[in-house]
């Protein structure tokens, strides 16, 4: 027989899971202690729902940091070592939260819901910890929690039609990040332009976890007209996009320049912001590796990974594949790659992939769409 997970209530199960069995999910993965579905048994019209149609994914697992108190807004910027001050309520931006040696520890949207309350909707690891600590540690006046909050996305070129169709046009308005609280048939969510795809759609954080049926069979009905279907994050959407998975391109030694975030990076901001002194002294030296994509020569599929292989130049190992798909639009095998800053666009590199295979392939630019 085949190993199987083990239930425990360690892993948690989100408001929508029952509705991804019934969708008729096939596999998951754990992501921030949850259940993520990873696949609902054709991975090739999940590309293309979300490339050409309408998806909707179960994401309760991009879990929330909560801050609430006169102090919020002083945790946010101690936290965040991008400058803040600009921000207004309703709006979220994109955040690369470092440890004090300007190690990356995540890569949440951080969400001003007032003055004094934002969420930090969380990449995967134990971020909460961080945040009581440090709020503690610097005797902010905040309460630091979990709220009942639990993401859908829909996602693709349709989502827009059924946004409009569910809330009417003042969504067409709305700009990346930016979101409402409002409610839907009576069940109160917040709905967000976002989502980890670049194909365009939104978000709704579901604010009651007993909902989570409900609201699911809500988009799906009016996702209907568009031949809506079940999805969840994209591993080859997300690599041709170039979207960053914490944790799966990152190690314990990424800061943020190697991974394409230094333009959230703000040098100027305050300097009992954490981090921010190394992250002067690493852009100051300039970051020692950096993520470029690569194209393997091969045409035949190859099969995807969401895990770690060695790329070399020449016979040197001079970083790592981080992740590796067949992309269907481009008709090649692609990946992302951590790689020392001594190999540029356009050199040639072979891979040992985790399966054991050795392909060539060639560095570029990224994103690669
Ligand atoms: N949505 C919500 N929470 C999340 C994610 C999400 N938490 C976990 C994870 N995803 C956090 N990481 C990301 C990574 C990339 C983006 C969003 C969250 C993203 N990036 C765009 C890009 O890189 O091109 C846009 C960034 C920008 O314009 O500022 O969207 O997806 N709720």
């Amino acid at each position: 027989m085949p190993a199987h997970f083990t239930p425990s209530s360690r892993v948690r199960r989100s408001p929508f899971f029952d509705s991804t069995v019934a969708e008729g999910v096939t596999s998951f993965t754990v992501y921030n202690h949850m259940y993520l579905p990873t696949g609902f048994g054709d991975p090739m019209a999940e590309y293309w729902r979300l490339i050409e149609g309408v998806s909707m994914w179960d994401v309760a697992c991009e879990r929330q940091v909560e801050f609430h108190g006169p102090d919020a807004g002083r945790l946010a910027q101690i936290l965040c070592p991008r400058k803040l001050d600009a921000m207004k309520p309703g709006q979220g931006w994109y955040a690369a939260i470092c440890d004090h040696n300007g190690v990356l520890l995540n890569d949440p949207i951080l969400l001003k819901l007032a003055q004094d309350h934002y969420w930090l909707s969380i990449a995967d690891n134990d971020l909460l910890l961080w945040v009581k600590a440090v709020a503690a540690e610097r005797s902010l006046d905040v309460n630091v929690g979990e709220p009942d909050v639990s993401p859908l996305a829909v996602q693709g070129p349709k989502a827009m039609g059924v946004m409009v169709d569910l809330f009417g046009d003042k969504v067409r308005q709305m700009r990346y990040f930016q979101f409402r609280e409002t409610e839907i048939e009576g069940i109160p969510i917040l709905l967000q332009r976002s989502g980890w795809s670049k194909q365009g759609g939104f978000e709704l954080y579901l604010r009651d976890g007993s909902k989570g049926r409900e609201l699911w069979n809500i988009i799906r009905e009016a996702g209907a007209p568009y031949a809506i279907g079940p999805g969840c994050p994209n591993g080859i959407e997300r690599i041709e996009s170039g979207l960053l998975s914490h944790g799966g391109d990152t190690d314990a030694q990424t800061n943020p320049f190697e991974v394409r975030m230094g333009k959230y990076v703000h040098l100027d901001a305050p300097d009992d912001t954490i981090g921010i002194r190394a992250l002067r002294q690493i852009a100051d030296e300039g970051p020692k590796r950096h993520q470029l994509g690569i194209v393997i020569d091969s045409e035949e599929k190859l099969a995807a990974h969401d895990q770690r292989s060695t790329v070399f130049r020449g016979g040197e190992a001079i970083g790592m594949m981080t992740a590796n798909a067949y992309s269907p639009r481009m008709q090649r095998n692609i990946g992302l790659s951590l790689v020392s800053v001594d190999l540029q666009p356009g050199e040639r590199v072979s891979i040992d992939l985790p399966d054991g295979r050795r392909v060539a392939g060639q560095a570029c630019e990224l994103p690669f769409l």
